[in-house]
């Protein structure tokens, strides 16, 4: 596979941009080799630099649920375009995402729409200390909630990728407000609460862990944390960034039943443009300024663009039968990959839910971070190599989700599954 343009693009970009990239994980440091730039993406293909066509599994991390480029999307934003890129002023497509999303989250009456999910969750747990007078925040090692300082502690995603619990720079003090407890674990979760009774805000928590790879809630896990948190009128907060509209039009509090006090979108609801939110009742939300004092504010919240492309993505995503679809393409897919890593006599443990799976390289049930962590990362970026040049674009990371999209057709899985199989042999013989 030939990458002079992109090897010549990324030496030029870290003289740049420090790592070359404009986000850690891109940098595929974990997987052993260099970026690939890219110049287009059409349905589920992406084409880098040097013309090699990929069959990508990141999506973008998540948003590209319908594949890249999707012609509503894109007609939706051409068409906003022409009329002004942004206004700083309110404009009827505000208006019109909110209303998408309030009718489509269980849990949400009221939003506000913000740039990034870190924005989304910095906003909420501001909300949440400001609402309850309290200021210990509750996280889960491995969950990533974005690079606000109080979630950079245990964090996941790039944090774990790259082997930095926490960042220089997040002074104690914001740090010591912070408590990171496994994933999972109830009794631990009931000792917290019981332990700093009457300290805590929030309990902040992705339904579904997308970010030490996936790791499904244990049955009760959900259901205790929302009891508990309603007993001792601490926020529940779900970060559903990845699972929003994702593992159904409603999120994750849709398909199990369990409606937070406040939610964080991203990725999807932005359909490849930088859009996220935080909501919920109408009681926490109207304490956000200027309506109430709790400041939160952004240039480009609310931007045309962004919202001209959400507006397009959920309407396309109301279309009948199109989860079932997604849930019958991820389903084949993942029980064909769990065939062939039986069969590979690899250490392999996948977990999956709805379109969002996890290929760990551990013999281990993973339902945590520190079970996460028993995968061998080695042996994850020989697999991702081995794809790569077989035409399939992986996370360039063990700890990260890979997503599948409507776009995704059947010959696209087959080959995916083609190329896995043939990886796995590979590894096998590097390792007998
Ligand atoms: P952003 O600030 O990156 O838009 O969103 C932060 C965030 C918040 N909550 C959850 C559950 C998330 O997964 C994320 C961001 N996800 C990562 C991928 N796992 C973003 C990829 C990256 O950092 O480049």
């Amino acid at each position: 596979m030939q990458t002079v343009t992109s090897a010549r693009l990324f030496a030029q970009a870290r003289n740049l941009i420090p790592g070359g990239v404009n986000s850690p994980v891109r940098a595929c440091r974990a997987v052993g080799c260099d970026p690939l730039f890219v110049r287009k993406a059409q349905g589920c293909l992406i084409t880098d630099v040097d013309g090699n066509t990929f069959i990508d599994l990141v999506g973008s991390w998540g948003p590209l649920i319908l594949g890249h480029a999707h012609p509503e999307v894109v007609e939706a934003v051409r068409r906003t375009a022409e009329l002004g890129t942004s206004f700083g002023a309110p404009s009827p497509l505000e208006v019109e995402l909110a209303e998408l999303v309030c009718a489509a989250v269980p849990s949400v009456d009221m939003v506000r729409f913000v740039n990034s999910g870190t924005e989304a969750t910095m906003s909420a747990i501001r909300l949440a200390r400001a609402h309850t007078g309290r200021d210990i925040v509750i996280k889960f090692d491995g969950c990533y909630h974005g690079h606000a300082d109080s979630f950079l502690v245990k964090a996941g995603s790039g944090l774990i990728t790259l082997g930095i619990p926490g960042s220089p720079g997040v002074p104690e003090d914001i740090v010591k407000n912070t408590l990171s407890i496994p994933y999972n674990d109830v009794d631990v979760f009931k000792k917290t609460l019981d332990e700093r009774d009457g300290e805590i805000a929030c309990v902040i928590v992705e339904p579904v862990a997308g970010n030490m790879g996936v790791v499904l809630p244990e049955p009760g896990f959900l259901e205790t944390l929302r009891a508990e948190t309603s007993a001792r009128g601490i926020v529940l907060i779900f970060d559903e960034v990845i699972t929003g509209f994702r593992l159904a039009y409603g999120g994750a509090q849709e398909r199990f039943g369990i409606l937070p006090d406040l939610t964080t979108l991203g990725k999807i609801i932005g359909g490849g443009l930088p859009v996220a939110a935080y909501g919920g009742k109408k009681e926490l939300m109207l304490k956000v300024a200027p309506e109430g004092p709790v400041y939160q504010a952004g240039t480009l919240s609310g931007n045309p663009l962004a919202m001209a492309a959400g507006i397009a993505m959920l309407k396309a995503l109301q279309r009948p039968g199109l989860y079932e679809e997604l849930e019958t393409k991820s389903a084949w897919l993942a029980g064909e990959l769990d065939r062939i890593a039986q069969a590979s006599g690899l250490p392999l443990t996948l977990n999956r839910i709805g379109s969002l799976m996890t290929c760990f390289f551990t013999r281990e049930r993973v339902r945590d971070y520190t079970s996460a962590m028993t995968a061998d990362t080695d042996l994850y970026a020989r697999h991702f190599r081995n794809m790569l040049a077989a035409g399939i674009w992986l996370a360039p990371s063990q700890f990260e989700a890979f997503f599948l999209s409507l776009a995704h057709e059947q010959e696209h899985l087959q080959k995916i599954l083609d190329a896995v199989e043939h990886s796995f042999r590979n590894l096998m013989q590097s390792i007998k």
